[in-house]
């Protein structure tokens, strides 16, 4: 038999639940009523030889509403402490999770509510992350789609603002282009993720290539970005990620830290301000520092920045070889098709093309420069509405 005394009051619960007993599951529930001067350092969780008796019925209740999902947030909470010490509490809970779930397969599939979840992911996630896209429509006409404005925060050197206007234009999808400057700038970091490309679909800001992507595909299915078949998906998906994570941090390191290239990014910086004249000079020169610590930062912090030099080139040179394989017989990473993985791949290899030194070794695999000629020859004008 169990010591019938409270073992663990923790410090800041209300005085109505000054011992970690359920209401009414502990006999002896009033008497641990105590103060917080009167919790003794023997009677903190996980010290043994003092505990409670846990009414079997109000467990099964609890862990009932647990696995249900229907126990408020607090009640859940205790639980979850509790499972932490109670074996008991623990099988009443597999017991309920295993009923519940031998009923699953005989209740059909309901496709959530699109502006239901959207409430639910901006209640957990925040104002602007994540994304929030229309769900897809089928239902929208060219014409609908032609009529939805369509703003693009860009910087035009940026591979991954390449990849989103190469999709933009291959699905025919006309979109005015911001440059991330001022008030654009602001703009970006209020109601995104502060990072390019974002794009504003009739008001709604969505941020991240990738989900930019997806939720264009969502909108405007045609032409294609995504594969159907499951593997050609996940080969998709695979690559995609190779080329916006990988040689995203190589290009950046031979753009920003390399010396032989960096003055490239100094002027380009100076000649993207906003403001005429020796005074946007200047600001561009600022805005340019600001941003080479910054990336610097985040090259050295991703770890690729930790290698010498001679060893991220020979990454580099590892990373475009397997690309040159991957394109025979091409002219696309997956064959006759393009799809998203061949645009970030696009945008990364047009960032390389940029500093002398990976431009010489993009150009020295032909299947990468037909590749950027393929890529190239895609570019669609928007359809008339
Ligand atoms: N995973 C993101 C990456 C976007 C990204 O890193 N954009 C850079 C420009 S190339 C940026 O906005 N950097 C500014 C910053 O980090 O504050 C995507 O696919 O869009």
């Amino acid at each position: 038999m169990r010591s019938q005394r409270c073992r663990s009051p923790p410090a800041a619960w209300s005085s109505a639940w000054a011992c970690r007993c359920w209401p009414g599951a502990c006999a002896q529930a009033a008497t641990h009523r105590r103060p917080r001067a009167d919790v003794q350092a023997e009677d903190r969780p996980g010290r043994a030889g003092k505990h409670r008796p846990l009414d079997p019925a109000l467990l099964d209740a609890l862990a009932r509403e647990v696995a249900l999902g229907t126990a408020s947030e607090p009640t859940r909470r205790r639980f979850d402490r509790l499972l932490a010490d109670e074996p008991a509490a623990r099988t009443a809970l597999a017991y309920w999770e295993s009923l519940i779930a031998s009923c699953a397969p005989a209740v059909p599939a309901v496709p959530p509510d699109a502006a239901l979840r959207g409430r639910i992911e901006s209640r957990i996630f925040g104002g602007t992350h994540p994304p929030r896209y229309p769900a897809a429509r089928p239902d929208l006409t060219r014409q609908e789609i032609a009529r939805m404005e369509l703003v693009l925060y860009d910087w035009a050197p940026s591979p991954f603002c390449a990849k989103l206007r190469a999709v933009l234009d291959y699905k025919g999808l006309a979109y005015r282009r911001v440059p991330v400057m001022g008030a654009a700038l602001r703009r970006v970091r209020s109601r995104g993720n502060g990072k390019v490309p974002a794009l504003e679909i009739d008001g709604r800001m969505v941020t991240d290539s990738t989900d930019i992507a997806h939720a264009l595909e969502a909108l405007a299915p045609e032409p294609p970005v995504l594969p159907q078949d499951p593997r050609q998906r996940a080969l998709n998906q695979a690559l995609e990620d190779w080329a916006d994570e990988t040689f995203y941090f190589q290009a950046l390191y031979f753009q920003w830290m390399e010396p032989g290239a960096a003055p490239m990014v100094r002027e380009a910086f100076r000649a993207h301000t906003a403001i005429p004249g020796p005074v946007g000079q200047l600001f561009g020169e600022l805005a340019f520092r600001a941003y080479r610590r910054r990336i610097t930062r985040q090259v050295i912090g991703q770890g690729t920045g930790r290698k010498p030099e001679a060893q991220i080139a020979a990454d580099l040179a590892r990373n475009l070889a397997a690309a040159a394989d991957l394109l025979i017989p091409g002219p696309f990473l997956l064959g006759g098709q393009p799809h998203l993985c061949d645009f970030a791949l696009m945008g990364q290899l047009t960032y390389l093309m940029r500093p002398p030194l990976t431009r010489a070794m993009v150009q020295a695999h032909a299947p990468l420069t037909d590749f950027l000629a393929a890529m190239r020859a895609l570019r669609r004008t928007p359809a008339p509405p």
